[in-house]
């Protein structure tokens, strides 16, 4: 895989250029280089090793003992049925699942077992307060579980009222290659090397951008038991009252 050093990166929406030790940004043909990082859209921040190898454990460990009431289940896409590729389960009053019949929405209730969701753990609930500017909690935190063979398309997050609050995403487990491009779908990518522990953050105009995974990186972790991916991202879903 290729990495080429060290760094932090946040653009002036998303507050405060950051110094300190982290992951990587890989150029290829497709795609821009490190060079590129000022063309980055305002309010992307990047974390790299926010939670430490023992609160990276904790999350996981969270997530594993939520799945006994909220199983991973297999979404599927609104109208072609087609499934995902990854799993999904959420915590929180609200969580983020699609279906065939009814596409994507927020529900208070897992689609298979009826149950209700999860409370976050502290660990997502303070690094909301921390990093994402917004006067109220986060709503929803979706966690999606990759396999190698898992991919997330260019999406824009577009099923919140809330729009002005961030996208806050924490990574455990296995390296991923993270995209983000502009508001246009074809606009240029970014990628992004994400691994466990790293927190990304989409406000400002980043919130309105494209992104998505589009590589895995198996066996690059051991920070879930049985391997893989797991991602959480922690979203405003109604405007606060
Ligand atoms: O897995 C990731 O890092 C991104 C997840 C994502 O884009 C989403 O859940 O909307």
């Amino acid at each position: 895989m290729p990495e080429i050093g060290r760094i932090v990166i946040s653009r002036k929406g998303g507050g405060r250029i950051n110094s300190g030790v982290c992951s990587a940004f890989l150029a290829s043909a497709k795609t821009s280089s490190i060079l590129d990082w000022m063309s980055l859209p305002d309010g992307f921040r990047y974390l790299p090793g926010h939670f430490d190898r023992t609160q990276q454990t904790a999350l996981a460990g969270a997530i594993l003992e939520a799945a006994k009431t909220v199983p991973f289940y297999r979404p599927r896409m609104p109208r072609t049925g087609q499934a995902l590729s990854v799993t999904m389960t959420n915590f929180g009053p609200l969580g983020w699942v699609t279906d065939k019949e009814k596409g994507y929405r927020y529900e208070a209730v897992h689609p298979e077992t009826g149950a209700a969701w999860p409370d976050p753990p502290d660990l997502l609930t303070r690094l909301w307060d921390e990093v994402s500017g917004y006067p109220a909690p986060f709503e929803a935190c979706l966690v999606n579980c990759y396999t190698e063979a898992s991919r997330m398309g260019l999406h824009i997050d577009r099923d919140e009222e809330a729009t002005d609050a961030a996208v806050v995403s924490v990574s455990l487990g296995d390296k991923a290659r993270f995209q983000l491009g502009g508001p246009g779908r074809k606009d240029k990518t970014h990628s992004l090397i994400l691994s466990s522990g790293d927190v990304v953050v989409l406000g400002g105009e980043a919130r309105r951008c494209y992104h998505g995974v589009d590589r895995i990186y198996p066996g690059t972790s051991t920070v879930v038991p049985d391997g893989g991916r797991l991602n959480l991202t922690m979203r405003r879903v109604t405007i606060p009252a």
